[in-house]
Order: C-alpha cells, then sequence, then structure tokens
C-alpha cells in the first residue's frame, strides 16, 4: 500500500517534469496516452486495488483519483498553453503584408489615403481666423430645439424656421431633438459656457457638419460644413465684424477677389448683413454656378442680437457681440472653381486627385 503510494508519488513528479518539457501539441497528446492511458501506470495502480484489502482500498483509491485530477490538470493547462503558441505562429506566419497589393504579375503600391478638400479647407479656414487671434472650438451634431432655434431667438412656430428645412430626430417629445441647421446653436453652448465659468470675453471660431432637406444643386448639399464665428467683448461694433470678413477675404481668397455686406435679416443678429464674393467660377460675368449674378453668398453675420444675450444670461448692458456663420463646401467651390458642389460627395477620384 505504501508503495503505491510512493510510485503515485514518483508518477506525479516526473509527469510533471515531462510535460514542462513537451515541445508541441503532437508531443504532449503521446504523453498524455502515456500518463492516462489503458497500459499507464496509473491504469496499473487502479488494477492493483483490487487486490487490497477494503480499508486500504478506501485510502489507496483517494490517492488514485487525486493523481489522476494532477495528471489531467497539468495536461490541460500545457495543451492551452501550446494551443497559444501554435495560434500565434499560425497568425504570423498568415499575416498580410498590406505594402503592397499584387494584381496578375504586376505589383502596385497601394496608393494612401489624404484628407478631401473639405477637410483641407477647414483646416486653411482656422488657420486664417486663429492668425487673427480666435480659438477654435466645437459643438454637438445633434442639438436640441432650445440650441438650434429657440436660444437664436427664433420661438416655435416662428415664419423664419422656414429658412432651415430640419431633419428630426425620433427621440423624446416630437421635433425637439433634430441634426443642427447650422452652426450657430455652437455660439450658445459657447455663451452658456463662459457664463457659468466667468470666462467672457469670447473670440472663438467653430467649424462642423449642418444638415438640412435642401436638394442637392450646383450650391447646396443636405449635408455641408459652415464655420461659426463669434466674438462677445465689451465695446464691439458692427465695424469691427466688418473688419474681420474684410481681413478674412483678403487672407483666404487673395487680394483680387471682392466681398460685399448686404441688410439681410437673421432672427439672431441685429442687424443682419449676407456676406458675398465675386463668382470665382465666371470672374463676375454671370454663370449657372452663381444663377447668373456674378455673385456668391458665403454666409450670413451681424451684431448679436439682445434677446440671444438674455437667453444666455449676458448683460447687453456691458457687452455687445457679432457672429458670423459662412459654408465651408462654398468655400472650397470658389477657391477651387468647382462649378457644381455636388461633385464634394460623389466620390469620384479624377476628381479628388485634384487635391490629393
Ligand atoms: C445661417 O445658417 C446662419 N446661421 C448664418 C449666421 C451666423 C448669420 C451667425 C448671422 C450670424 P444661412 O442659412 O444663410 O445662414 O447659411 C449660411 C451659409 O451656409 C450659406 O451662405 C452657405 O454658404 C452655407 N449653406 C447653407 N445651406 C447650405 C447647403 N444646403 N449646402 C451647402 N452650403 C450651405
Amino acid at each position: 500500500m505504501s508503495s503505491l503510494v510512493d510510485s503515485l508519488a514518483t508518477l506525479v513528479a516526473s509527469a510533471r517534469a515531462a510535460v514542462a518539457a513537451s515541445q508541441s501539441l503532437a508531443e504532449l497528446e503521446i504523453l498524455s496516452a502515456e500518463l492516462l492511458g489503458k497500459k499507464s501506470v496509473l491504469a496499473t495502480s487502479q488494477k492493483s486495488l483490487a487486490s487490497l484489502t477494503p480499508e486500504e482500498r478506501k485510502s489507496a483509491g483517494a490517492s488514485v483519483h487525486e493523481t489522476r485530477q494532477i495528471l489531467e490538470s497539468l495536461l490541460a493547462d500545457k495543451r492551452t498553453a501550446l494551443e497559444g503558441v501554435a495560434l500565434a505562429a499560425k497568425l504570423e506566419s498568415e499575416a498580410l503584408d498590406l505594402g503592397d497589393v499584387v494584381v496578375g504579375s504586376v505589383r502596385l503600391p497601394v496608393q494612401a489615403g489624404s484628407p478631401g478638400i473639405v477637410a483641407l479647407t477647414q483646416v486653411a479656414l482656422e488657420d486664417v481666423f486663429v492668425g487673427m487671434g480666435f480659438e477654435v472650438a466645437d459643438g454637438p451634431e445633434i442639438e436640441t430645439d432650445w440650441y438650434n432655434f429657440e436660444a437664436l431667438n427664433i420661438p416655435p412656430a416662428h415664419p423664419a424656421r422656414g429658412m432651415w428645412d430640419t431633419f428630426y430626430v425620433d427621440l423624446g417629445e416630437p421635433e425637439t431633438v433634430l441634426l443642427r441647421t447650422h452652426t450657430s446653436p455652437t455660439q450658445i453652448h459657447l455663451m452658456r459656457e463662459a457664463v457659468r465659468n466667468n470666462s467672457l470675453p469670447i473670440h472663438a471660431v467653430m467649424p462642423g457638419r449642418c444638415f438640412r432637406r435642401d436638394t442637392p444643386d450646383a450650391r447646396h448639399l443636405a449635408a455641408f460644413h459652415q464655420i461659426e464665428g463669434l466674438v462677445v467683448d465689451e465695446g464691439i461694433t458692427f465695424a469691427d465684424l466688418a473688419g474681420v470678413i474684410e481681413n478674412f477675404t483678403r487672407e483666404y481668397f487673395g487680394p483680387d477677389i471682392t466681398s460685399r455686406l448686404r441688410p439681410a435679416y437673421f432672427p439672431f443678429t441685429e442687424p443682419s448683413a449676407e456676406f458675398e464674393i465675386t463668382c470665382t467660377i465666371c470672374r463676375g460675368d454671370g454663370c449657372r454656378t452663381c444663377s447668373h449674378t456674378g455673385w456668391i453668398e458665403l454666409g450670413g453675420c451681424g451684431m448679436v442680437d439682445p434677446a440671444v444675450f438674455a437667453a444666455v444670461g449676458i448683460d447687453a448692458e456691458r457687452y455687445s457681440g457679432f457672429a458670423f456663420g459662412f459654408g465651408i463646401d462654398r468655400c472650397a467651390q470658389m477657391r477651387h472653381q468647382i462649378a457644381d458642389m455636388r461633385a464634394l460627395t460623389e466620390n469620384d477620384v479624377r476628381f479628388l486627385r485634384r487635391f490629393s
């Protein structure tokens, strides 16, 4: 009986060493058969239990059972480890070198992607405004009605809502959550934050994507981009706004492009103006892109309406400010003479290559 227990102890020690030394799953399977199979020391020990007295059989049987569990767990742990090694080796051997793609017998280098013209334009516009002392901020593309309209002095059912044909999101009460129709709600976020943090003045531009139920044509897309500008400080006047617009036009489009401000209406600015530049496609002669006017509207602007200051809790007696919002796609279109804006979304590589 004690010799059986001794031989089981020796078996566990030698099995531990053998399992640790096995290098592959195949080797481990052979070892497993040797340790647990019909002709194994363990099987022979099990058979020898029959010749023991019932008393001896009880304790020797427990030793045999315990030994089997130890061996099985040693083998299982090693199997898991070897499977991990085998998988890593397989993944490495099957890894594709994506640096090259083989087409027929010709090896073509993969073309690296590059930012599109709208993204490049956004960066160029940010650069111009950063050069003029503005910070860059952003805001959410999904807004509540309050941020997109109400806080901007456009209450429910106000006729000016017709200026922005809106995509609503199926969330909450009907028509309370929407895809922002312009970047102007970001003004509201910024002003509320400045009031909360007591961090006025504000000099910021806010680029981002906007959405309208507009039918795509030469100058419109349903998903497009704007860059919003907002300055709130003491003593800001319309002359500051006009100066920024003029400076921006010369910096971005060059000295030979003329701009003009024309009186306009926006509920959140008073007075308001529309900002137009000479159409760069026809140089002012009139063409399909500018609807034969010779001018292209880039955006709107004006002095922040006191009603907007009231909505965000800014003292309109102390502070004044101006805001503007331009189309980024429209700027790209004018700067690069893209006759039809829909080219920006069509992914025609001949067009994309012009800007890569
Ligand atoms: C606005 O969206 C105002 N929020 C601008 C503003 C900001 C005024 C701050 C005053 C103060 P408007 O709807 O005119 O205004 O759009 C401004 C510009 O966005 C347009 O001139 C045009 O350049 C661009 N834009 C508007 N709709 C589209 C469209 N569907 N596709 C491409 N560009 C568009």
